[in-house]
């Protein structure tokens, strides 16, 4: 009976923190200066991969406080040879704490995907673009 109540706590506890917070999500994907910002990619692997994932977009100062970018979009493609560019779905939502964003994307394939951030707010409006590997 203890154990039972034990695992259904750490279940809630991790249901919990896949969808409210970003603590599980502590591992850096990657690292992207755009002028004064640090943009940082987050999951809970450390990587992209291919499918469904849940991960974190976190914009920092070079100074690594906590930046409020306001409204921020993001999207994926990756040029494929001969044929149109392939996008990914990709849903961004305030995570809660300055500057965190959490994101569901569903990569179609592994390799190298083209994102594309864009933020409108209190630290200005910017946009840019880099690659990330989706395993
Ligand atoms: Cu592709």
């Amino acid at each position: 009976m203890k154990i039972g109540i034990m695992t259904l706590a750490a279940a809630l506890l991790l249901a919990t923190g896949c969808t409210k917070t970003t603590a599980p999500m502590a591992t850096e994907v990657q690292s992207y200066r755009a002028g004064d910002l640090v943009i940082t990619l987050l999951s809970g692997t450390g990587n992209l991969a291919q499918g469904q994932n849940n991960f974190v977009i976190a914009f920092r100062t070079a100074n690594n406080q906590a930046v409020d970018p306001g409204t921020v979009t993001l999207s994926a493609s990756m040029s494929m040879p001969g044929m149109a560019p392939m996008t990914a779905p990709i849903e961004v939502q305030p995570a809660g704490s300055t500057g965190q964003y959490a994101v569901k994307g569903d990569f179609a394939m592994s390799g190298s995907w083209r994102f594309e951030v864009r933020w409108d707010g209190p630290a200005g409006r910017g946009s840019t673009t880099f690659n990330s590997n989706v395993r």
